[in-house]
């Protein structure tokens, strides 16, 4: 039989998108609708796991109400099980009162299990035994990762062996590999799991949409983009494994929300309707845009282009404008400024003789017109 499993990581629920100021609580709050879309999805298709790599939340100091949020989205899950390992941000502490200690008062044990211990779980699945060896953390950092005791673990042929670990992955990684639990793909080899569920890098792995063989380990990536950098779209694997170990999945995303940057050259007018062409092609009230502008234009085109983009402004989700456009210097516009024969006339005029596109004209431009707004 099949096992199915709907995995996820990062979901960071907590997170404030403060450098979204406009639409930070439509962010926050699609951030726990696309969690609950994640479980709805896991329903429609009949999974039995819900499994979430780390980080299920972003501080272990998250809100009582918040918790609850998510216990009651997670006991909407009709499946087998849940299974939880806690991440470096939602670190397992064992003093009382704790984030996970609440967690646990608010769901049934039988359902949803916090994975802290580093030791074997068993899980009968029909005629199916499932091994799950979870690697969680205890603390923000640590240059040493946590799957040592699984290399050493017995392994049961017969069943289902998933390792389940938080942190950075070697060669894979974006951070430094010394302070976040660091794993290399032989270590995770010599480990023997049938499959690896790993969180913490929060792109997803590997990058294809469909998987046929079993890639050796999954990174679930974060279900939601969550910062300007993050240039992929929401991601959760449904990974089927069935008793010979075949593995098949395939890419589930839980949102539409799109998280991009943008740096445009505009020159001319024909760059404007091109630039506005490209806006148009952006799902834009879904999506934050930070948009650059560079290039060169006069007053005139200038002001036209932000018109434009105030108008479409209101359609995006947030759209965070920084404009590098410089003035553009022309004879037109040197001669309403300076009379002809003048000192400035004539240095301007032969500076844009010389390279109309450089930077000398422009900053001489500058200075000329500071000199003359002293006087
Ligand atoms: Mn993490």
């Amino acid at each position: 039989m099949a096992i199915k499993i709907l995995f996820t990581a990062d979901n960071h629920i907590g997170i404030t998108y403060s450098s979204f100021p406009k639409a930070k609580k439509h962010l926050q709050d699609e951030r726990i609708n696309s969690f609950e879309k994640m479980v709805q999805y896991a329903n429609d298709n009949q999974m039995n796991y819900f499994i979430i790599g780390g980080d299920l939340f972003d501080k272990t100091s998250i809100g009582d109400k918040t918790i609850k949020e998510i216990t009651g989205i997670l006991k909407k899950f009709k499946g087998e099980l849940v299974v939880v390992i806690p991440g470096n941000h939602d670190f397992y502490e064992s003093s009382e009162n704790t984030l996970w200690s609440k967690f646990r008062e608010n769901v049934n044990p039988e359902k949803v299990v916090v994975l802290k211990e580093y030791e074997m779980f068993d899980h009968q699945l029909g005629d199916q035994l499932v091994h799950f060896y979870p690697a969680g953390c205890r603390s923000i950092h640590s240059d040493k990762n946590m799957i040592g005791w699984i290399y050493k673990a017995e392994k049961n042929k017969e069943s289902i062996n998933i390792g389940i670990a938080h942190g950075n992955v070697s060669d894979l990684g974006i951070d430094d590999a010394d302070r976040y639990f660091n794993m290399t793909k032989d270590e995770l080899k010599s480990c023997n799991m049938d499959l690896w569920l790993l969180g913490h890098i929060h792109v997803p792995y590997p990058l294809n949409e469909i998987v046929t063989e079993n890639p050796e380990l999954f990174m679930a990536g974060t279900h939601m983009p969550d910062s300007w950098k993050y240039k992929h779209d929401g991601n959760a694997w449904h990974i089927e494994i069935d008793e010979k170990k075949k593995v098949n999945a395939k890419r589930y995303k839980p949102t539409e929300i799109k998280i991009n940057e943008m740096i445009y050259n505009v020159n001319s007018n024909a760059d404007i309707d091109l630039l506005v062409n490209k806006l148009n092609e952006y799902n834009s009230s879904k999506t934050a845009l930070r948009l650059t502008l560079k290039g060169r234009l006069d007053d005139e085109n200038k002001k036209h282009l932000h018109e434009l983009i105030k108008s479409k402004e209101e359609e995006f989700l947030t759209l965070d404008l920084t404009d590098h456009i410089s003035k553009k210097i022309d004879a037109g516009l040197i001669n309403q400024h300076y009379p002809n024969e003048s000192l400035p006339h004539l240095l301007l005029t032969e500076l844009l003789k010389e390279d109309p596109e450089g930077t000398v004209i422009q900053k001489a431009f500058e200075i000329l017109d500071k000199v003359k707004s002293k006087k």
